[in-house]
Parts: structure tokens; sequence; C-alpha cells
């Protein structure tokens, strides 16, 4: 939220809406076939939501970020106003889901450190007819703290992610049961995290929640069924160890956990 467009505003009147540097998907990988990605700046201006993509509806302009008073609303499930693909794409169990951040020239701002957390959710159907708040989440990979270089703040997955170029792959875990899942992708940011220290959980200001969710059709003989996940309202409320602290007083944050729950037995 720091982050302020050089542009002067006057030159762009259909875009005073836009918070430019912040971010949102711009393709996903599956099985060696590239798709594109939902662009809602692109929706603000008119642009209709395509048929042929995995990445949900919303209506984030500028994909800006959620704060800790948005982590038990619907929102927090998919994005703004989110609702589900119509597609899932094939991928096979065991190989790895690509996505790309990019916005405004850039993948997301290197002042953003912090932790890049992934789900899946069992859709029981069709992804593209599924209820979001039905959907049972596991976590099946998180990255976040990697070495205290670079940054006073150290080096942090968001950096990672910036230093290749917006990719990051998520691995669908081998063994999983054939059928449809939506796949919960987050990147947290933790530079104004300090600002919930001390404030209860479900605060107005602290940590950027910056959830993609991008359908995905497994297929083959796996037997890895989800079960205990729980619903995205019920995984943070921003009064975590992991939420609530102050990221600028050292590089090393070799301590640092992350939120929400245990890495799934089957990921
Ligand atoms: C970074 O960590 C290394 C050990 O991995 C340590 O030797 C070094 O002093 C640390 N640097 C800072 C600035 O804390
Ligand atoms: C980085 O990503 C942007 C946006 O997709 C692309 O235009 C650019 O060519 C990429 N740069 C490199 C070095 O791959
Ligand atoms: C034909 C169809 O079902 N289109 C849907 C595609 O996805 C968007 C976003 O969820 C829905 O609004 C459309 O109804
Ligand atoms: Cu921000």
């Amino acid at each position: 939220m720091f982050v302020k467009s050089a542009i002067p505003l006057l030159l762009l009147p259909s875009l005073t809406s836009l918070t430019l540097g912040h971010s949102f998907l711009e393709k996903v990988w599956a099985n060696g076939v590239e798709y594109a990605a939902w662009d809602p700046n692109a929706g603000s201006l008119g642009t209709p939501y395509p048929n042929n993509i995995p990445s949900w509806y919303t209506t984030n302009v500028g994909g800006n970020p959620l704060k800790p008073v948005k982590a038990n609303t619907n929102d927090i499930i998919c994005a703004l106003n989110a609702s589900p693909a119509n597609i899932s794409i094939p991928i096979n169990a065991g190989s790895a889901l690509t996505v790309k951040w990019w916005q405004a020239g850039i993948p997301f701002p290197t002042s953003h450190w912090g932790p890049i957390i992934d789900y899946i959710a069992a859709c029981n159907g069709p992804c593209s007819k599924v209820d979001p708040s039905s959907l049972k989440f596991v976590k099946i990979a998180q990255r976040a703290w990697i070495d205290n270089s670079t940054y006073a703040e150290g080096f942090w997955a968001t950096n990672q992610m910036i230093a290749s170029n917006g990719t990051w792959a998520i691995e669908i875990p081998s063994g999983l049961k054939a059928g449809e899942y939506v796949v919960r992708h987050e990147l947290i940011a933790l530079h104004v995290a300090f600002e919930a220290i001390g404030k209860g959980p479900y605060y107005t200001d602290g940590a950027e929640f910056y959830p993609q969710c991008v359908s995905i059709k497994v297929g083959g003989f796996g037997t890895k069924k989800i079960t205990g996940g729980v619903g995205a309202k019920s995984l943070y409320r921003g009064d975590e160890p992991g939420l609530a602290i102050n990221i600028h007083t050292t590089p090393n944050h070799a301590d640092y956990v992350s939120p929400g729950p245990a890495i799934w037995w089957g990921a």
C-alpha cells in the first residue's frame, strides 16, 4: 500500500481507481500448456470474463490486498467478489502448476516481503459450479523467510518470486485422487504487519493477503482423498505470530512460523 503511481492521475481519468504496483496473475501453465489469467483491470474497463481461462473471476482492480479485517469474509477465499472459472485445466498429480504474477511492468513490489502459501480443495464435481464458501482447503506448500541476504528484512519467498520474474511453481500432490480441485495460491506481505501487533483478531490494518484461485482437473488412479480441510474464512485471524510481527528489526527470521494450518499429510 506504500506504492503510489508516478503517473499524474489527470492523464488517466478512467484508471483513477487503480492502485498500481500491487498484483494479480497474468498467466498459468499446466501439463506444458499456457493459459491466460483474469485481468481485473481490463474487466473494469469492459473486457468480458473469458470462458476459456482457469483463473477465477474477481473485481479486484489494481490487484489490491485484503487486510486482516477481511480474513473472515468471502473475499479471503479467492479474492474480492470472486466466482469460479468456467474451465478446470488438466494436470497430472505430482506435476507443477506454474503461475505468474504481473501488473504494470513488475511482478510485485520488492518491499512486500513475506510467505507464499498454497492450498487445495476438492470441488466434489465441476469447480465451475462450486459454491466457494463450501470449499475445504488443505495446505500443500509454504515458503517464507529464505535467508538474511539482500534486504534489512532478509530475503523472503515473495522476493524469490519477483527474482523469477513473477513465476512460482506449485506441486500438485502425487497420488491425488482424480477429480476437480481449486488451487488457492497466496502471497502474504508483511511490511506493515506490525500495525496489527496487540490489536487482536481481524484488525483493520496489518498483513496483506493476496489470494488467487485456479481450477484444475486431475486424472489418473491416485488414491489420496482430501480430508480435514477448513474453509478459507477460518485460515487466519491476523493476530497470529506470523501475521502480527515487525519484520524490520532484523534480516534474520529463521524462527518465523507461517500462518494457517500444518501442511496436509498427502502433500
Ligand atoms: C547472516 O547469517 C549468517 C549465517 O548464515 C551470519 O554469519 C551473518 O552474520 C548474518 N548476517 C547478518 C547481517 O545478520
Ligand atoms: C518478464 O515478464 C514479462 C511479463 O510477462 C515479460 O514481458 C518479460 O519478457 C519477462 N522478462 C524476462 C527476462 O523473462
Ligand atoms: C457460461 C458460464 O457459465 N459462464 C460463467 C463463467 O464464469 C463467470 C465467473 O464465475 C460467470 O459469471 C459466468 O456465468
Ligand atoms: Cu501493499
